[in-house]
């Protein structure tokens, strides 16, 4: 009888120990806090220049997480995710236009529209295949 008490005691030391190391923070963060609901933190928001009390900082509709996440820029409205769900990639900043159109070339960032009539730039699909359709009428 005597070894369980023994048992029971330093079970609750340890747990003592774990749940203060908790509450301090072992590394210091600061804890996560979304105050407008976005999926960005406010520190995150206050970082990108963002309105952390405003869930669509520039008012395009689409959240300012949603943004992040599409790699279009949350603080200008005339940039957001396509209408019709194109894939934009985060290398679409990082492209160097050779102005050419032959084969090992890169095109300027020329813009077209798609089927639902919303202009698309080419370079936000960067790392994709992207075919290319048309049609003339004469
Ligand atoms: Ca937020
Ligand atoms: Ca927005
Ligand atoms: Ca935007």
């Amino acid at each position: 009888m005597r070894a369980m008490f023994t048992t029971v005691i330093l079970g609750a030391t340890l747990f003592g120990c774990g749940a203060a190391e908790m509450s301090f923070g072992a590394d210091g963060d600061e804890p996560w806090v979304d105050s407008d609901g976005d999926g960005l933190s406010d520190s995150e928001e206050i970082d990108l220049g963002l309105d952390p009390q405003k869930a669509d900082t520039d008012g395009d509709g689409y959240t300012d997480g949603v943004e992040d996440n599409s790699f279009t820029d949350a603080s200008d409205p005339n940039d957001h995710p396509y209408y019709g769900g194109w894939p934009i990639d985060s290398c679409r900043f990082d492209i160097e236009p050779t102005g050419s159109w032959g084969e090992g070339e890169v095109v300027n960032n020329i813009t077209l529209m798609d089927q639902y009539g919303e202009n698309l730039k080419i370079h936000d699909f960067c790392n994709h295949v992207v075919l290319f359709e048309h049609a003339g009428f004469g």
